[in-house]
């Protein structure tokens, strides 16, 4: 007997079980499983209906994603699911947790579908470079409107079980246990003498739009999914169910999706998906390591970063003490704070007792020993490291025993921050990226005395707040921040060279950087990368081009956004970012005046420059130990600096470059630049010489 899926009888509804941990993932043996139990119901008498249900937290949560590497073995989706929609009696999906992927695509299989209240459905298949490939493209837009279908797809967004319910795909949303209700649900169709009610035999709803919708849809994904073969592939799929009989609609999706499969894109998200599950994992931490009970975090600084970490942990439940020395600062924090969930009320994705509750559980005071009983505080104040060493001893003079003290420093050495406490094993580094309550990324930093169970803690609050929590020892930067140096470098030296910053950004942009950089300068304050390096002069290359573009910014107050100037112009009430032909004027001239060589870099030498300046300190990361994994590099760059997740972050990109190409072109960039920044890491160039790639390296590590 298959044991990942079985069923038992009540009278005359026969109940099947899919029962895979830990999230019921369709692989072989389910698909095997279903074959075999729906082939034994057909030939078994006296049954009426049937309903199909889940054990554990959620039904079906999608595909196998580990069978796309390996090839999808029998029996096919498509074999089951027929099985299953063939049906001579009505089937009736009994829905609990999130129908993801081949989950939905199964649900539409079944003739009914009854959903737990906190039940949602999705097809996030372009999350992973892929479409829905189990017949969801030609069943969804049968069940559900077209737009509704479009948008699900799209999208990737699950719709909740009230939603599903208006659009049509459930038919009805019960609370308590699904499977009784479902049963209860199969029962009245029998009394009725309703029979299956086939999805595949169904019109398709709204297609009398679909001319419009597939043209508006197309437009807004050449705008906004730039460099993406999936979605234009699914609007293909999606156009097949409108033009083409069922069969021939499966046939067309088949194809797509089997060449999208196995399509750098695919591979590239499908790399992410593991490797953000990766980072929880930390070699040398026993798995048995009780993370230490966070109840009320204490936070330092009621300016933009304390203020988005404190809705962070209010909106994940946890209460907050939100301290700063000014009160003027801490009334315009919390002002802040409101302004921001009183948009989220206006927008509707918060209900305005949820933004009261939410206020609440701040408690602002001007008194470090409001920070007394605070199990977790997270220092939040200027990058100034006089500061932060006073008040690390403050908070060590005030905080209970076992407290740990964060510090949410983004390139200070934290080890020197620890020193100034009695108490180093309690100090971590918890780099928030702004603004800290919507970006993804939480830069956990391990310093050197930090105690294992202060890391599991970390992470475990990464996780209850929402962030994706990535350990990295203390280096200049850490991971995020020192790759971007390198990186940025580059572009700012193309200015002096005779790019302009809209040939620079653009040139990022259209590879697929979220934001070219020196937009990001503007947006971030040019003055902000200008004052670290202030501070570390001593330490930084005797080279007189080296960020000068931010230096002459930084002189003149031109200083991106805040000013209405800085690379760009953010000049009338939108503020939209335009040309400064000043500023390229400026920096031409000081590009001549410092003798570089006015080479006009093309699109693809800007994109290889600071690309393969940003892998190449990667690969040194790895070898200092700095950052666990080459993969952990990934998590940090799609999460937190906008690099494209197609992609698959940069050391991946490397790979699907391949290292010889990279380490060749570092050398060609050695010949014709500075060769003082184009000295490969020896990590790159043992894996270039030798054939290799950053992934089998990270393979072969963790044997
Ligand atoms: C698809 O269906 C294609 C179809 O059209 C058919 C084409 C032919 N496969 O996230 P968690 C593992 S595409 C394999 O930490 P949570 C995960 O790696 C698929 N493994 O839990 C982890 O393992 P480990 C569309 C999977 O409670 C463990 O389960 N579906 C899969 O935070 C727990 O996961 C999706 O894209 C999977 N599909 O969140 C859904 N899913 O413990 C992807 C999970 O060893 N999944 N695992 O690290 C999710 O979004 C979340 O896992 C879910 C639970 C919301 C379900």
């Amino acid at each position: 007997m298959n044991k990942a899926v079985t069923y038992s009888m009540e009278n005359d509804i026969a109940i099947v079980m899919i029962d895979s941990p830990p999230v019921n993932a369709v692989d072989q043996s389910v698909r095997a499983g279903l074959k075999q139990v729906f082939t034994e119901l057909r030939e078994k008498s006296g049954i009426n209906a049937i309903v199909l249900g889940c054990a554990g937290k959620t039904f079906v949560a999608g595909a196998d994603i580990k069978e796309f590497n390996t090839g999808i073995a029998a029996p096919g989706y498509h074999e089951v699911l027929r099985l299953i929609e063939d049906s001579p009696v009505p089937v009736i999906a009994a829905v609990h947790g999130t129908a993801l992927g081949a989950g939905t695509e199964i649900a539409l299989a079944c003739h009914y579908r009854v959903a737990h209240e906190g039940a949602r459905f999705g097809l996030p298949e372009l999350s992973l470079g892929i479409i829905p490939g189990a017949g969801g493209t030609q069943r969804l837009p049968r069940v559900v409107p077209l737009d509704v279908a479009l948008d699900m797809t799209l999208s990737g967004k699950p719709l909740p079980a009230a939603k599903a319910a208006e659009a049509g795909l459930a038919d009805a949303v019960v609370g308590g246990e699904v499977v009784p209700a479902a049963v209860a649900f199969a029962r009245t169709l029998v009394t009725k003498g309703a029979g299956p009610r086939r999805t595949r035999e169904q019109a398709v709803k709204g297609a009398e739009q679909a001319t419009e919708l597939f043209a508006a849809k197309r437009a807004q994904i050449a705008k906004t999914m730039r460099n993406r073969q999936s979605p234009i592939a699914l609007i293909s799929a999606l156009e097949a169910a409108v033009t083409q009989p069922f069969d021939q609609g499966l046939q067309v999706e088949g194809k797509l999706s089997g060449q999208l499969e196995q399509a750098t894109e695919a591979k590239a998200l499908r790399h992410l998906f593991y490797a953000e599950r990766e980072v929880r994992k930390i070699p040398g931490l026993a798995a048995d390591i009780a993370p230490r009970p966070v109840a009320r975090v204490g936070i330092v600084g009621a300016g933009t970063m304390g203020g988005g970490i404190a809705m962070c942990c209010v909106n994940a439940g946890i209460p907050v003490t939100l301290v700063d020395a000014v009160q003027q600062n801490l009334d315009r924090g919390m002002a802040t704070i409101r302004k921001n969930y009183e948009r989220s009320v206006a927008r509707g994705s918060l209900q305005p007792e949820q933004l009261e509750e939410r206020i609440k559980l701040i408690i602002p005071s001007l008194d470090f020993a409001a920070l007394a009983d605070a199990d977790l505080i997270i220092e939040a104040v200027f990058e100034n490291f006089a500061l932060k060493k006073e008040i690390f001893a403050k908070l060590d003079a005030v905080a209970k025993p076992g407290a740990i003290l964060g510090t949410n420093t983004s390139t200070l050495d934290i080890d020197l921050i620890a020193a100034v406490t009695r108490r180093p094993q309690d100090v971590i580094g918890l780099h928030f990226f702004s603004p800290a309550n919507v970006m993804q990324l939480l830069e956990i930093v391990q310093a050197g005395k930090t105690a294992p169970d202060v890391v599991v803690t970390a992470l475990e609050f990464a996780k209850r707040i929402k962030k994706t929590g990535v350990v990295a020892k203390v280096c200049y930067g850490f991971i995020g921040n020192r790759m971007m140096d390198p990186y940025a470098r580059e572009a700012e030296h193309c200015l002096l060279e005779g790019a302009t910053p809209e040939q620079v950004d653009g040139a990022l942009e259209q590879w697929g950087m979220a934001m070219g950089i020196i937009a990001v300068f503007d947006m971030a304050g040019v003055d902000i990368g200008h004052l670290t390096r202030a501070e570390r002069k001593h330490l930084l290359p005797k080279d007189p081009g080296f960020y000068r573009p931010t230096a002459m910014l930084t002189e003149r107050g031109w200083l991106g956004q805040k000013t209405g100037r800085g690379y760009y112009r953010y000049d009338g009430a939108e503020r939209k970012r335009t040309p400064d032909p000043e500023v390229v004027a400026l920096l031409h001239e000081e590009g001549r005046r410092l003798n570089i060589e006015q080479r006009k870099p093309s699109a693809q030498e800007i994109q290889e420059r600071c690309l393969y300046a940003m892998i190449n300190e990667g690969a040194l990361l790895l070898e200092e130990g700095i950052t666990l994994r080459a993969s952990d590099i990934d998590v940090v760059y799609t999460a937190g600096y906008g690099f494209p997740r197609y992609r698959g972050g940069p050391m991946f990109y490397a790979d699907t470059v391949g290292l010889k190409a990279v380490y060749d072109k570092i050398i060609e960039f050695q010949k014709m630049l500075d060769p003082q920044y184009w000295q490969p890491a020896p990590l790159l160039k043992k894996l270039a010489l030798a054939g290799s790639s950053f992934a089998q390296w990270q393979a072969e590590q963790s044997r």
